[in-house]
């Protein structure tokens, strides 16, 4: 049966992708979108599928617009896709991340619970819930330990929709997801800006001006693609009992990693000088330097290995990764969607 599915965040990388997969189930789209000066829908169209997706004002700052959609709005699954999802941003705007990302999430779980006890809640938890990290790898039994505040305020929105899972009966189901990555990927993620980058030089066959600056290249990630973690969304939420899964393909690799290979899709290979902020990448063909080290895109702290374990999805919804490494970095330094 057609189900009516709403998204919040449908502007964003996963809300494009997570409509694109329902639509191909057959279910109806209703998009939560905010107002800006210029709406931009660049995913949906780039998918193809705007015209097949139904938009409503939505601002997770606004209580009462939320609430109209809450009361008005016929629907099966609501996932809450939308926040200020920078975790770099998060330290410079500390408390409206923390409105956002936190306590408007608790807000809209409470009109949930009491107008629409019977919708299915999906909420984008995230790897950076644990922070500095306390084992590795990480899976649903490690302990939460974040140190940005973006990490806090989705671990407060978290914690609300397990409490209230466990108190009420409230149907919120959380993912786990570890970064996941796509060519509709914001374009100041470390993945997106280095393969924009260098698909840059390979369409202008070898000219550039700067070369490309990155701050900690040691930190390790687990990253899979967006295409993926979508569908490991709607398949937790067909679930008759709402849980926490981690979502992570259970391979790591460091940003200096991800620049290597992202060079090697265009046959350019690096060697690496130097340490700190005299580290340089350099085009063993031609000995030009290709990347240099910047402190500004250094944070006041962050998060060094994420390495996720998601056995318990693969248990309960026999969820599993189909993309690999290479077929990411494939479609990020292409832009294939
Ligand atoms: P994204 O591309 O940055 O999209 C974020 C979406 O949230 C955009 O549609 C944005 O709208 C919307 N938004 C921001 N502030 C809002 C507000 N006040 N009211 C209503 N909408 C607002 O993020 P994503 O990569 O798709 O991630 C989706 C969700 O998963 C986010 O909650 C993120 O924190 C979480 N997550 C992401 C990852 C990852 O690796 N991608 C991993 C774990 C968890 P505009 O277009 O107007 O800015
Ligand atoms: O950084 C390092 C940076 O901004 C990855 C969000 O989707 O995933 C994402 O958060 C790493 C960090 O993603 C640059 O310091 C080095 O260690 O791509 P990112 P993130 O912070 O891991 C989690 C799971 C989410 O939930 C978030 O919403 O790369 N890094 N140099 C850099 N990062 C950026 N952005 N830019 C650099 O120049």
């Amino acid at each position: 049966m057609k189900k009516n599915i709403f998204i919040t965040g449908i502007t964003g990388q996963d809300g494009a992708y997570l409509a694109k997969y329902h639509l191909d189930q057959g279910n109806n789209i209703i998009g939560g979108a905010r107002r800006n000066s210029e709406r931009s829908f660049w995913r949906l169209e780039k998918m193809g599928i705007k015209d097949k997706v139904k938009i409503v004002d939505f601002d997770l700052l606004d209580y009462h617009n939320m609430l109209d959609v809450v009361k008005n709005t016929d629907i099966d699954e609501f996932y809450n896709l939308a926040a200020q999802s920078f975790v770099g941003t998060s330290f410079r705007q500390p408390f409206y991340s923390l409105k956002c990302n936190g306590l408007a999430v608790c807000e809209l779980v409470e009109m949930l619970l009491e107008h629409k006890p019977n919708t299915k809640f999906y909420q984008a938890s995230t790897s950076e819930m644990f922070g500095e990290v306390k084992s590795i790898p990480q899976d649903e039994n490690t302990p939460f330990n974040p140190s940005s505040p973006y990490g806090i305020a989705k671990l407060m929105a978290h914690n609300f929709v397990e409490v209230y899972r466990k108190s009420y009966g409230f149907k919120g189901y959380c993912g786990i997801l570890f970064n996941h990555e796509s060519a509709l990927r914001g374009n100041e993620f470390v993945t997106k800006k280095i393969s924009n980058w260098v698909r840059e030089l390979h369409n202008n066959k070898g000219e550039f001006e700067t070369p490309l600056q990155l701050g900690n290249i040691y930190a390790q990630r687990d990253w899979g693609h967006a295409r993926d973690y979508v569908r490991a969304m709607s398949m937790m939420m067909k679930l008759e009992q709402p849980n926490s899964y981690v979502i992570a393909t259970g391979q790591s690799y460091s940003v200096k990693d991800f620049i290597s290979m992202c060079f090697n899709e265009i046959g350019i290979s690096l060697r690496w000088e130097g340490e700190g902020l005299d580290e340089k990448g350099i085009d063993t063909e031609s000995d030009r330097i290709m990347v240099e080290i910047n402190k500004d895109y250094y944070r006041p702290n962050d998060v060094e290995q994420l390495l996720g374990n998601s056995l318990k999805a693969y248990k309960y919804f026999k969820w599993k990764p189909k993309c690999s490494i290479y077929d990411l970095v494939s479609d990020l330094v292409w832009d294939t969607v």
